[in-house]
């Protein structure tokens, strides 16, 4: 496995001198966020992060996300364009020596909390989930921002969005990510690159908008419909862990082999559909992360791992969910995990 760290770019206060610093870190998830989706990325500026990161002695080879434009989301008339330039971007970033390309489908909204600092026992802060009060919110009125959201819209074509979701339903949906998966995996074939869907965080529908990345039956589905080792999934724990019903273990043990990127956190889940974010181990939260990574590796994972999310401690603020000081204590304990099970495992020489 190659260990990896989220950078957001030159704006992000967590600094690429200080990612190096983890011990282990092999290199930044990142991506060119200065662009629309839907555009093609250039090549310089995809070369540019690269140089930054190779500078600091860090690799750049995965890429989250290359963001799905809303229009070959729901079917618009432009989402075969769309879906070209989506193709030219996969080249793009293979031929610059990307690997994993991680993006979602999810309608609208990414990931989705309640509360932005949940303030801990201990005194942290976490980001936490309650349906009652999701519900209460109006999509309408932006009364949150999480990193990762498409704030670009009016109120007016928000609300125009989600009812072109309504209406096109779950099948759409599935009809639409098979346009668009039939389209772009055999150029990432070509070129080199595996890409890994992110599970829907959380796994269920929200304000009436379709999910479909949620369980082990839908992640079958998406496999089959292109049965390609690139196409593939990015396993968040806390994502899918966010659903009691989902066996993480056995859900591990079943997608290794098309696991190319492992996203790790913790949850500690207090109802149902409620749950904050905790410190990676297990002890922490609701989540066994040794049964999940031991399923991975002796299902034969060796792709890309990142800590997902961290709380906010020793007083740090930044942005939610990607501050420093809970990541890297993450990092550590997953390089521990690791080390461990894969020295417990017998070798082929045994
Ligand atoms: C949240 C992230 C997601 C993820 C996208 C992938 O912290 O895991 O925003 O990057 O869903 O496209």
């Amino acid at each position: 496995m190659k260990l990896t760290f989220r950078w957001y770019g030159d704006g992000d206060p967590v600094t690429l001198d200080k990612i190096r610093q983890i011990p282990q870190m092999s290199g930044i998830v990142s991506a060119i966020y200065d662009v629309a989706p839907g555009e093609v990325w250039s090549n310089e500026s995809i070369l540019e992060l690269k140089r930054k990161a190779n500078e600091n002695g860090l690799e750049f080879e995965v890429v989250e996300s290359v963001p799905v434009p809303e229009e070959i989301k729901y079917g618009g008339e432009n989402a075969p364009q769309l879906i070209e330039n989506y193709c030219e971007n996969i080249r793009r970033l293979g031929k610059a020596g990307v690997k994993c390309i991680c993006y979602n489908f999810m309608p609208v909204f990414d990931w989705l909390r309640s509360r932005l600092e949940r303030i801990d026992e201990d005194g942290s802060n976490s980001l936490a989930y309650n349906e009652n009060e999701v519900l209460a919110m109006n999509p309408l009125e932006s009364e949150l921002s999480l990193p990762g959201w498409d704030e670009s819209y009016s109120r007016a074509e928000l609300a125009g969005l989600i009812e072109k979701y309504k209406k096109i339903g779950k099948e759409g949906l599935w009809k639409n990510l098979t346009a668009f998966l039939t389209r772009i995996i055999p150029v990432a074939h070509e070129a080199g690159v595996n890409m890994a869907i992110h599970p829907d965080d959380p796994p269920w529908d929200i304000f009436g908008l379709p999910r479909i990345i949620t369980d082990i039956e839908n992640i079958r589905r998406f496999l089959d419909i292109v049965p390609l080792k690139e196409n593939g999934i990015t396993f968040c724990t806390g994502s899918l862990g966010a659903s009691a019903s989902n066996d993480l273990v056995e859900m591990a043990g079943e997608l290794a082999p098309r696991v190319h990127f492992l996203h790790l956190r913790n949850i500690l889940i207090t109802g149902e559909r409620e749950f904050h974010e905790v410190g990676h181990p297990t002890e922490c939260g609701s989540l066994d992360m040794f049964g999940i990574v031991r399923a991975l590796l002796e299902n034969g994972f060796d792709g890309y791992v990142r800590p997902d999310h961290g709380r906010m401690i020793w007083g740090e603020r930044g942005r939610y969910g990607y501050g420093l000081f809970d990541r890297a204590l993450g990092a550590t304990y997953i390089v521990g995990l690791f080390e461990a099970i894969q020295k417990m495992m017998p070798r082929e020489s045994d």
